[in-house]
C-alpha cells in the first residue's frame, strides 16, 4: 500500500516520477503528489486529491522542472484523504519527505515537536518524520545523519524517501517493514516501493533489507545496515516485460487478467512437471528433505490467498495425508500458538510484502518452525527471501485490486506443494498422475470456461438492485464460496457472505427471501446430493438461486433457480474452474453498478501495512 517513487537523474524527472506513480496506482489512490528540487535550490510540490491523472493534468499545466525528486500515491492510514494529508509532506520548505506505513509512536512524537516550536499541517503519521529530520539536521554534518539518527526513534513500519532542497545529489531512503527497490541506471538511480514503476527507466534493482538506510545519488548507492556498517545488497536483472502493466484491448484489467488465466496457469506448470513428474526443485534447493521431514502444515495468509490456503487444506489431508491447519495472519501473529511437532510454515501473498504474513512469518521462525515455504508471485520480495523454500506463481503483474490470476495460480502452487507432500507421504502412483494430469488439463478447461462469459453477463442484470447476496458450497467448494463472496463484495460493494451449505439451518435460512439471491457452487461430487437438499431448504423458503454446476449434477433451471452450465472437470481441480465464472459474475456486477472495478474504495494492493 501506498506508492512511493524517487529519482536523482541529470534530466527532469517529473515525468519519470508520475508514470512510476500510475504504475504503482494499485497501492493506494487517494491522493498524489510530487516535490522536485529545481535549479534554485527550491521545492516544488504539487499535491491532488484522487487519482494519479490530477496530479498529472495539475503537472501539465504548471510543470515542475529539475532532477531529484519524490513522489507518492497514497491509501490513507491516519487522517482523511486530502490534499493537506497526501505526501510529500515539507518542514521549513527544505525537507520532503514520502512515506509508507504507519510510525506507531506519532502521538508522542508530534507532542515533543510541537513542544519544539514545529507546526504541524496534516492530521497524518508521517509528517513527524519531515520535522523529526529537520531537527536531527541542525546537529548532524550530513542528510543521511540525521535520517539516521530519526529513523533510531520512529516505532511502527516504514519504507520513507527524504530529500533536502539545499542538496540536489542525493536522496536517503530507509526501509524497516515496508518494503523499497532501489533502481540503477547510468548517470541515475532510483527508489520505489516495487520494480514495476521503475521498468521504463531501469532493469537493474536491489531490494533493502530490514533496517537498511541508504544514500542515493546520480553515480552511487550508500547502503548502511541497522547498525549504519556499509553493506552490499546484491543487484540482479529483473525479467519483467515493460509493458506488463498494460491493459490492452480491455476495459478493466480485472478481465485482462481474469481472461489471462490459462496463459497463467500454462505459465504456472511450465517445466515443472517433467514427463509428468513434478520437479521438486520447483520449491528450492533442500525442498524434498524438507518435505520428507513435514508431519503438519500451518498455512498462514489473509484475503483471497486465505482461501487459497483453505482449499490447500482439503488438498492436503485428503490427496497427502498431513494434517493441516490455517489462519488468518493477523490473527496468529498476536497470539501464542502450539507448535506441532516437525512442522512446515506456509505462507500465501501475492505481493509477499503482505505485512500481516511476513510478521507471522518471523514469529513463526522464532517459535519454533521447523521449516517455512512461501507461494508468491514476486521475486526478491521479503517473504520469498526470509522463507526456506518458496514456490513462484508466475502469473504476471496482476494490476486489478481484486484478484484473480494470482488466486488461480496460487491453488496451482498448493496442488503441485500436495502433490510433492505426498510423494513422501505414501501418495499412491495413480493418485499423483491422477493430480498431474488434472494439474496438465487446466488451461484448456479453462479456455471453455471463459466462454460462460456472455451468459453470466446477461445474469448479472439480476443483481443490479440487489444489497445482499448468499455464497453457497461445500468441501472444498465452500473456499470457493468465500472468495466469489469476497470479489463481489470488493467490487461491485453488495454485501455477501458466504456459508459452508451445511450451516445454513443454523442461521443463515433466516435471510433467505427474493431479495437476497442465492449463489450455489455444485460440481458434481461427492457431496452433491448433501448440497441438493440445502438447496431445496433454500427453495421452500421462497429463495432465488444462482446454481453454477455441470451436466452430471443434474440441476434444471426453473422459476426459483437458474443454472449455468460450468463444463464438466475433474474433481481435484474444481475449486480453480468454479472461481473463474464466480469472477466473471462479480466483474459484470460491478459494470452494472458503475463502480471503479480496478481500485475499488477504499481498497489497494499489496497490503504492506497492518
Ligand atoms: N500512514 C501514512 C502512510 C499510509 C500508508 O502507507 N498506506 O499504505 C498516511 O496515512 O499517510
Amino acid at each position: 500500500m501506498c506508492g512511493i517513487v524517487g529519482a536523482v537523474a541529470q534530466r527532469d524527472v517529473a515525468d519519470i516520477l508520475v508514470e512510476g506513480l500510475k504504475r504503482l496506482e494499485y497501492r493506494g489512490y487517494d491522493s498524489a503528489g510530487v516535490a522536485v528540487i529545481n535549479n534554485n535550490n527550491e521545492l516544488q510540490a504539487t499535491k491532488r486529491l484522487g487519482k494519479v491523472q490530477e496530479l498529472a493534468q495539475a503537472l501539465e499545466q504548471q510543470p515542475v522542472t529539475g532532477g531529484t525528486g519524490i513522489a507518492h500515491t497514497r491509501w490513507a492510514t491516519h487522517g482523511i484523504p486530502s490534499e493537506v494529508n497526501a505526501h510529500p509532506h515539507v518542514s521549513n520548505n527544505t525537507i520532503a519527505v514520502v512515506h509508507n506505513g504507519i510510525i506507531e509512536n506519532h502521538q508522542s512524537l508530534r507532542s515533543q515537536l510541537q513542544g519544539l516550536g514545529y507546526e504541524f499541517l496534516s492530521q497524518t503519521d508521517t509528517e513527524v518524520i519531515t520535522h523529526l529530520v529537520h531537527h536531527e539536521l541542525k546537529t548532524s554534518d550530513t542528510l543521511l545523519a540525521a535520517v539516521q539518527k530519526t529513523v533510531k526513534q520512529l516505532e511502527g513500519a516504514y519504507g520513507t524517501v527524504v530529500m533536502d532542497s539545499r542538496d540536489q545529489d542525493n536522496i536517503i531512503v530507509a526501509r524497516s517493514g515496508s518494503p523499497l527497490v532501489i533502481g540503477y541506471g547510468l548517470g541515475e538511480n532510483f527508489i520505489a516501493s516495487d520494480i514495476m514503476a521503475l521498468l521504463p527507466v531501469t532493469r537493474k534493482f536491489s531490494y533493502l533489507e530490514e533496517g537498511d538506510v541508504a544514500q542515493i545519488s546520480r553515480f552511487n548507492v550508500s547502503i548502511f545496515d541497522t547498525h549504519g556498517e556499509p553493506v552490499e545488497r546484491e543487484a540482479k536483472e529483473a525479467n519483467v516485460s515493460h509493458d506488463s502493466g498494460d491493459k490492452g484491448e480491455y476495459r478493466h484489467y480485472m478481465l485482462k487478467e481474469t481472461y489471462e488465466q490459462p496463459t497463467a496457469i500454462r505459465n504456472s506448470l511450465e517445466g515443472r512437471l517433467v514427463g509428468g513428474m513434478l520437479d521438486i526443485n520447483t520449491f528450492g534447493e533442500g525442498a524434498d528433505e524438507i518435505f520428507k521431514n513435514v508431519e503438519h502444515v500451518q498455512i498462514i495468509a489473509c484475503g483471497t490467498s486465505y482461501h487459497s490456503g483453505m482449499v490447500a487444506r482439503y488438498w492436503l489431508e485428503e490427496l497427502a495425508g498431513v494434517s493441516c491447519n490455517i489462519e488468518i495472519a493477523s490473527e496468529f501473529r498476536y497470539r501464542k500458538s502450539f507448535v506441532p511437532k516437525n512442522s512446515l510454515l506456509v505462507t500465501i501473498s501475492q505481493s509477499g510484502e503482505t505485512a500481516d504474513t511476513l510478521a507471522a512469518l518471523r514469529l513463526a521462525k522464532e517459535i519454533g518452525y521447523q521449516s517455512s515455504l512461501v507461494i508468491c508471485n514476486v521475486p526478491g520480495s521479503s517473504l520469498v527471501r526470509e522463507s526456506d523454500l518458496a514456490f513462484m506463481t508466475r502469473a504476471g503483474a496482476e494490476i486489478g485490486v481484486a484478484s484473480t490470476k494470482a488466486f488461480t495460480t496460487q491453488l496451482v502452487g498448493l496442488l503441485m506443494m500436495t502433490l510433492a507432500i505426498g510423494q513422501h507421504h505414501g501418495m499412491s502412483d495413480k493418485k499423483q498422475a491422477e493430480i498431474t494430469q488434472s494439474l496438465m488439463s487446466l488451461p484448456a478447461k479453462l479456455d471453455e470456461v471463459l466462454a460462460l462469459a456472455s451468459s453470466i453477463e446477461d445474469l448479472a442484470e439480476d443483481f443490479a438492485d440487489k444489497h445482499h447476496a448468499l455464497f453457497l458450497g461445500r468441501g472444498d467448494q465452500y473456499p470457493i464460496a468465500m472468495e466469489g463472496a469476497l470479489k463481489l463484495k470488493e467490487i461491485s460493494y453488495i454485501h455477501a457472505e458466504a456459508y459452508a451449505a451445511g450451516e445454513l439451518k443454523h442461521g443463515p435460512l433466516a435471510l433467505i427471501d427474493a431479495e437476497m439471491p442465492v449463489i450455489v457452487v455444485a460440481p458434481k461430487n461427492d457431496l452433491i446430493e448433501k448440497l441438493k437438499s440445502n438447496v431445496e431448504e433454500v427453495r421452500a423458503r421462497g429463495g432465488l438461486m444462482y446454481v453454477f454446476a455441470d451436466n452430471d449434477a443434474n440441476f434444471s433451471s426453473d422459476d426459483t433457480m437458474k443454472v449455468i452450465d460450468v463444463p464438466v472437470c475433474d474433481d481435484i481441480i474444481a475449486p480453480i474452474v468454479y472461481t473463474l465464472p464466480l469472477q466473471l459474475l462479480s466483474y459484470y456486477v460491478a459494470i452494472i453498478k458503475g463502480t471503479d472495478v480496478d481500485q475499488p474504495r477504499n481498497l489497494a494492493k499489496s497490503v504492506t501495512v497492518e
